[in-house]
């Protein structure tokens, strides 16, 4: 396989960097830790490492060193369309650099042929009771897979330390080769009346994504893989990344540490907030019966701080400034819809938003993140059931976690096991200061 050849010809490499970088600066200090930050989620303390993206707080993400919009400059695309192939994006994620056209469709291809999703994956989705959450489903799909890992299988027969990175990448590259049709089954069997479109093995794999979810228009095509770019990876430390991360350091397989990671993102305060965002959106424009004046959204945003909730798809743990992938979404929207309401909705909450967030003043970041505005679009082309929105950054996101956890063996990382103290141990810190 094209990905195994050229992680394999970089390992040599990487691990003497690592090597040496532990051997002879392991007592070097990188940060400090405060009673603060152990109590306030741990926000800023660097305690983990990764080379596949790198968050800066005004910049935003870089994918292996590329913003966002050089590498829909750079990626290779399908002919006369503007969104990446999603191939070419997780060679960069794994292999470190842009591939040519052929390699970004050797990767497709390699999807193409590990695509077949197993029957009793669809039984066991439509044995589950009628009104389980999409997210619920897409986790339990892949979990359910975990009987076929490799890793599994070849970690008890006894597998070399250094090789367990190869049957991590087999399982990873068969997770993700099934990933449209299952998140497509799901949107399809809950929303559609269980009416299925069929995998068209001519398609690139996010094409075939808006293909089999049903969406008419060509340009969903561009979207879905616009979407899947985006959402992929945003460096180690959010929920998803994380506990992928933290599951597989004890050698958990993909399927399970991928479910777990899935199941973070289900938080309304993380991936959850694209549902949650459009809701929030479609109530504004229920109670005005359509796009409302800047000072009916003003007083709706002030309505919901002051019940207590926050405004879903604004704020960060880390950004300081717009999300660069807000940016490529909006700018998508600006180009093909700028007149669609509630894409001109959520636009207009970009305008009014922030500055009611930094009247209040307690939000650190006032500005929009991913899922400010990704609803909007799905809407625009028909995907207005917003509970499935999760399932799509969920399927994105395995791209990226699975990436740093294919690393993370490669790279020999230990089991994960940070030191917990009492608050008493805590008080009596403080007590010498
Ligand atoms: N609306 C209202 N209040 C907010 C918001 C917001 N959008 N963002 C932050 N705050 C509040 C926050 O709840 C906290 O209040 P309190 O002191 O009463 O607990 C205060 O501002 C300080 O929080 P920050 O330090 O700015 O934010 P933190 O790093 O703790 O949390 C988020 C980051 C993203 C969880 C938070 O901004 C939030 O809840 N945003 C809305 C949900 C959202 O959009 N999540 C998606 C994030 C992206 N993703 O896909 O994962
Ligand atoms: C993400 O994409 O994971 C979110 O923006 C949350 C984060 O980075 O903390």
């Amino acid at each position: 396989m094209l990905l195994k050849e050229r992680i394999q010809a970089q390992l040599p490499e990487w691990r003497e960097r690592v090597r040496k970088l532990v051997k002879e600066k392991g007592d070097v200090k990188v940060g400090e830790v405060t009673i603060g930050q152990i109590y306030g989620g741990m926000r800023d303390v660097r305690g983990l490492v990764t080379d596949i993206s790198y968050v800066d707080p005004v910049e935003g993400i870089r994918f292996r060193g590329y913003t966002i919009p050089e590498l829909l400059e750079k990626l290779p695309k399908p002919e006369g369309s503007e969104a990446p192939y999603v191939g070419g994006l997780y060679y960069l994620l794994l292999v470190g650099s842009i591939p040519t056209l052929d390699e970004a469709l050797a990767v497709e291809e390699e999807w193409k042929t590990r695509s077949k999703v197993p029957a009793y994956v669809f039984d066991v989705l439509r044995a589950l009771p009628e009104d389980v959450h999409p997210v619920t489903m897409f986790s339990t799909a892949i979990l359910v897979m975990q009987r076929e890992s490799l890793f599994a299988r070849e970690y008890h027969a006894g597998i070399k330390k250094d090789a367990y990175w190869e049957p991590m990448l087999e399982d990873s590259m068969n997770l993700i080769a099934r990933l449209p049709e299952i998140a497509a089954f799901i949107y399809r069997f809950k929303y559609k009346g269980g009416e299925l479109i069929p995998s068209d093995p001519k398609l690139d794999w996010g094409s075939n994504f808006a293909h089999m979810m049903g969406v008419a228009d060509a340009k969903y095509r561009d979207l879905s893989r616009l979407y899947f770019l985006l959402h992929s990876d945003h460096e180690s430390g959010n929920v998803s990344a994380h506990t992928t991360h933290l599951v597989a350091s004890s050698l958990s397989d993909i399927f399970y540490a991928a479910s777990a990671g899935i199941d973070g993102l289900a938080g309304p305060l993380h991936g959850l907030a694209n549902q949650e965002c459009l809701g929030w959106l479609l109530g504004v424009y229920n109670k005005y019966n359509g796009v409302p004046s800047r000072e009916e959204l003003h007083r709706y945003a002030w309505d919901t701080l002051n019940s207590g909730q926050v405004i879903p798809g604004y704020g960060h743990a880390v950004l300081r400034k717009t999300d660069p992938r807000f940016t490529a979404q909006y700018d998508f929207g600006m180009k093909h819809f700028p007149q669609d309401d509630v894409f001109k909705l959520a636009a207009m909450v970009y305008d009014v938003v922030p500055s009611v967030l930094l009247e209040q003043g307690k939000a650190k970041d006032p500005w929009p993140n991913v899922d400010a505005i990704s609803g909007a679009l799905q809407y625009h082309y028909g995907v207005t059931e917003f509970d499935f929105y999760t399932v799509m950054f969920g399927v994105s996101r395995i791209l990226g976690v699975s990436a740093n956890v294919i690393w993370d063996r490669a790279l020999g990382q230990p089991i994960e096991r940070a030191k917990s103290l009492t608050t008493a141990m805590l008080e009596a810190i403080a007590a010498k200061v």
